[in-house]
């Protein structure tokens, strides 16, 4: 019985891990060392300091509402400066910007710096889906987000696509994004990973997961009316299990069949 409790609960967090659930505060269970970073910050750092913060700020307000009221003080002070208040109110707020500042930028600059890329992807915002290319591999599709009345059993609503971009785990990822029309995003919360798609101009970012399993993101760019159907869906899978589909992809996906079927279609019209 245990051991069923134990199998139930370790596939239940494992399907959570990748996307947004009910009534959740925090955020998406972290699956690589930069989300990881992100996750340490804000709760080990940035969330002790804003609690303070505030509860200082409710203390003082507290405090001045009860010392300084009406009926215990007829004749109010007519102090206007104080010069040691001043000073220590500008110095001690530049202080916690600067112990937040260093943690941050080194986050920042890890992000910033793309280790030597095993795969490169290469993804495409338009409106509303996303596509997406392996470089490397001649490999292209379309990403398309499955409608409601669609839906197979396990599949989140308003998350799972028709294509899911794959990749091996444990390897470096980079993502090259762009964009054809207007605006997008492409954010994959549990990764840390959001990145601009802006038209005419690529964008680089990377990630590398940890765990196999299905990861959701979308588009974090208001980029027109259906901005809110563009979801993102990787799938994370061992390497054996990449080689298998990459085989097959390069058949289904490729590059020169696509170009095919669009002078087939321009042809046709
Ligand atoms: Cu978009």
């Amino acid at each position: 019985m245990k051991k069923i409790l134990f199998i139930i609960l370790i596939s239940t967090t494992s399907v959570l891990a990748n996307q947004p659930k009910e009534w959740q505060l925090g955020f998406q269970n972290p699956a690589s060392d930069g989300m990881r970073d992100i996750v340490n910050f804000h709760d080990n750092l940035l969330l002790p300091i804003i609690i303070a913060i505030s509860v200082f700020v409710l203390f003082l307000m507290i405090y001045a509402c009860v010392r300084f009221r009406a009926s215990r003080n007829p004749n109010p002070s007519k102090t206007t400066h104080n010069v040691a208040v001043e000073i220590l109110w500008t110095l001690i707020p530049c202080l916690i910007l600067i112990v937040m500042a260093v943690p941050s930028f080194k986050i920042l600059y890890k992000q910033d710096t793309i280790p030597k890329a095993e795969v490169t992807i290469k993804a495409i915002g338009y409106q509303w889906y996303w596509g997406y290319e392996y470089p490397d591999e001649n490999v292209i599709f379309e990403s398309y987000m499955i409608k409601e009345e669609d839906l197979k059993e396990n599949q989140p609503r308003l998350l799972a696509v028709d294509n899911e971009v794959v990749v091996p785990v444990n390897k470096v990822v980079k993502v090259l994004i762009t964009a054809n029309d207007v605006l997008h995003a492409w954010a994959l919360p549990s990764f840390g990973v959001k990145r601009d798609a802006v038209p005419g101009r690529i964008n680089e970012t990377w990630f590398k997961a940890e765990k196999v399993g299905t990861y959701y993101g979308q588009c974090s760019e208001l980029c027109g009316i259906q901005h809110a159907f563009m979801p993102i869906a990787v799938r994370v899978v061992s390497e054996e299990d990449y080689a298998e589909w990459l085989s097959g992809a390069k058949i289904k996906f490729a590059k020169e069949s696509l170009l095919e079927n669009e002078n087939i279609k321009i042809a046709g019209k």
